[in-house]
């Protein structure tokens, strides 16, 4: 029995075609409490046509939520891979891809910032984690990249790295109020099923 099965959103892809053909999917998101949100990814072992694609449908999906990043499994894709754009709206978009990304290096110093999940929709809180980190990763051209993130672009690599390892940032907060949010979408996922 597959107890992750009940809670899955009804898989509807949309399509959306762009210039010159391309056909870039916005694909339906995983919520909470699906058991899939806690699996630990698998490396992507070759950055190929298939990944990219994927990479693609990932920021179209992460742009229609809206949201600023998107890791593989919030689509069902156990994957080591992440899209982010903390781009302003209003400011050109600057779409990013981390393909088996690894902090290498944390501050000591701490930022605490009010994050938001697309995958338990509609539910904020504060959450501390180191303010500047060192990400390796492979980018979208197959080869190994460094990239030091403070800020907002810190809190998301963390987070989407989270979803890697079947971290939710909701595991941050105190064991009650994290329970009242389970207990939730829980309530929500089964109104949803009938
Ligand atoms: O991984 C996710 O679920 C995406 C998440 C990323 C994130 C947000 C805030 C702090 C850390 C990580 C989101 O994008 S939630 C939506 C959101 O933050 C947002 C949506 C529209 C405009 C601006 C932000
Ligand atoms: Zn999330």
């Amino acid at each position: 029995m597959n107890i992750g099965r009940q809670y899955s959103a009804i898989p509807v892809p949309s399509e959306k075609e762009l210039r010159y053909g391309e056909i870039m999917t916005i694909k339906p998101l995983i919520i909470l409490p699906d058991p899939i949100l806690r699996q630990v990814s698998k490396p992507v072992e070759q950055v190929d046509s298939d990944i990219l694609k994927l990479a693609d449908d990932m920021l179209e999906t992460m742009y229609d939520a809206p949201g600023i990043g998107l890791a593989a499994i919030q689509i069902g894709i156990p994957r080591r891979l992440l899209v982010v754009d903390i781009a302003r709206e209003g400011e050109e978009k600057a779409p990013q891809v981390f393909i088996n990304p690894e902090i290498v290096k944390s501050s000591d110093e701490r930022s605490v910032y009010e994050e938001g999940c697309l995958s338990i929709p509609e539910y904020y809180a504060e959450v501390e984690r180191p303010a500047v980190v060192t990400v390796k990763h492979i980018g979208r051209d197959g080869k190994e990249h460094l990239v030091e993130a403070d800020g907002l672009l810190a809190t998301c690599l963390q987070h989407e790295i989270d979803h890697l390892n079947g971290v939710l940032f909701i595991d941050y907060i105190s064991r009650l109020k994290r329970e009242m949010v389970i207990k939730k979408f829980t309530k929500a996922a089964k109104t949803k099923a009938v």
